[in-house]
This record gives structure tokens, sequence and C-alpha cells, in this order.
């Protein structure tokens, strides 16, 4: 497990975990269909959600198909099952997700970029793929990373650097016609995403993610 001991937290990110009631949300149009949601500090307290999630969730490696072959993943993955009983605020991530957007989001996970050397690489989430226009959202916790966007196959990217406490929203036909990466980085502290999905027939936080089953292509 990666030490924290260098990580330095942001003031804004200290404290009890929260949402903060008044965070922006700024829409940014990729295109005609795709959209994202930006709200920076959206959860105050981040550094302390970040800390005790890091302790107490079960890591694990995984593979998803990528490419045509199954990968091994650079990252870890955590379930979120019991989470919203011990941390309310993450309960409340998925209330407010899910009364915002209408989406019926009902699904959520971990992943863990341990160093600069974790990342994910340019994938469009088959999770919902089936959905017109399924919502992919992310809370970002701890050391800052960038999050990049390409149009599907290639193209100018968009980048976004996400810092402890910043929610982004995918939205539209984000994941029909763009692609996203966490890419490498020289040098990174250890960053994890919340991600809440909808997944049909309702799961809950309990649902385990199998990046095999659900991995991106
Ligand atoms: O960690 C992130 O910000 C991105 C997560 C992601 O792209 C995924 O799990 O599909």
């Amino acid at each position: 497990m990666p030490t924290l001991a260098h990580y330095q937290s942001s003031l804004f990110a200290q404290g009890e975990p929260s949402l903060r009631e008044r965070a922006e949300f700024h829409r940014i149009q990729l295109d005609d269909t795709a959209w994202i949601d930006l709200a920076p500090g959206w959860v105050q307290g981040a550094d302390e959600l970040f800390a005790s999630l890091h302790q107490e969730l079960e890591w694990r490696g995984g593979s998803r198909p990528m490419y045509g072959e199954l990968v091994r993943e650079p990252r870890l993955h955590a379930s979120l099952g019991g989470v919203d009983q011990r941390h309310v605020v993450v309960r409340s991530m998925s209330d407010f997700l899910a009364t915002r957007y209408g989406a019926g989001i009902n699904a959520g996970f971990a992943n863990l970029y341990r160093d600069g050397n974790d990342s994910v690489a340019w994938h469009a989430d088959r999770i919902g793929r089936h959905e017109v226009d399924p919502v992919v959202a992310i809370v970002s916790l701890g050391a800052p990373r960038k999050f990049a966007l390409r149009p599907m196959g290639g193209g100018p990217s968009e980048r976004f650097v996400l810092n402890s406490g910043d929610l982004l929203v995918m939205g539209g036909a984000c994941q029909h016609t763009w692609e996203h990466a966490v890419p490498k980085m020289v040098c990174a502290e250890p960053r994890m995403s919340l991600s809440f999905r909808h997944i049909p027939d309702g799961p809950g936080l309990d649902w385990w993610y199998e990046p095999e089953a659900f991995g991106a292509e």
C-alpha cells in the first residue's frame, strides 16, 4: 500500500467530509451531443475521506478487455459496499447525483492510482452502453491528477486537472462518441476516484465492479 507521508493536502480538502451546498456546476459542451459537468471542490474534507477509504477499502487488482485482449490494469479497485453506512457523505453523493441527473445512479466503486505509473488508458465505459445517454460521475480524492477526453478513435484531447473533492460528470453521448483516460505521470502522489453509475437491476453500492465483465473497448 502506498505511503501518504509525502502527500500535501489542500486546506479546502481538510475537515469533516460533506458536500458543499454552494458548489458551482459548470457545463462544458464537448460537441453537439456530449458534455461534461465540473463541480470544483464539491466535497469538503475530501482528504479526510481519502485517508479513511485508502485504509478501509479492500483494494485489489483487475484486468479488463481493451483493444481485443485482457489487459492487467495498472491501478487497484475496491467495492463501495457498506461504505455509505460508515461514511454518510458517500450516500449523499449517490443520492444527490441520482436526483440531479435523473439517471437512476445506483452503483459505485473506487479506483486507486498509487503513483504516476498507475493510469487508465483511453476507453469509453461499457457500463450503460446500451443506454442512450449514460451518466458517469467521478469524484476525485487525494493528489491532483489529469483527466483527458478525446473524440472516439483519436483527435485533439481536452485535459482537466482534478483536485481533491472535485466532481466530474460525463453525460449526453459521451460514452458513445468520446473516450477518456487518466494518463501516466512522471511523478504523482496517490489519488482515488469514486465512480457512480446506473447499472440495470439496481445492485446498489454493494455491487462489486468486475472489470473483466464491464471493461472498456
Ligand atoms: O479515475 C478516473 O478518474 C477515471 C475512471 C475511469 O475512467 C473508469 O473507471 O472507467
